[in-house]
């Protein structure tokens, strides 16, 4: 119940963060494309591999932490910890995991250096930033 509290106030933070963070740009990577990659920039991590970073769905409509850093080349794993489905959708590249069911995972390594806004488009609000670093 104490980290739930933490991360309401996580929260108003991110929203302010992820607001001047808008426009930004999408990932500058083109014509690197590795072809049927999902994303420029990104590359799928499947396999099982461990997570570098792992970052919950939860019942509380909440990506947590709902602020990530990462490092390009490491493993980023979602896991759905909550009872009701969830989607990993980023606001600036085509890059979607589409649905993933409670006790499920979805993993994604990233190639360029940015900050990624994504959402859960099923809960509006469920928002969240991962900045990737090189
Ligand atoms: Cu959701």
């Amino acid at each position: 119940m104490i980290r739930l509290r933490l991360l309401v106030l996580g929260a108003g933070a991110t929203l302010a963060l992820g607001l001047a963070a808008c426009g930004n740009g999408a990932p500058a990577s083109s014509g690197s494309g590795t072809g049927g990659g999902p994303c420029p920039g990104t590359a799928s991590a499947s396999g099982g591999g461990t997570a570098d970073v792992t970052v919950e769905a939860t019942d509380a409509l909440k990506f947590a932490p709902d602020t990530t850093t990462a490092k390009v080349g490491q493993t980023i794993e979602w896991k759905n910890t909550g009872s009701v489905l969830h989607n990993v959708t980023f606001q600036q590249s085509c890059l979607t995991d589409g649905a993933f069911q409670p006790g499920g995972t979805w993993s994604i390594k990233f190639a360029t250096a940015g900050t990624y806004n994504y959402q859960c488009t099923i809960h509006p609000g469920m928002t969240a930033k991962l900045t990737v670093t090189s």
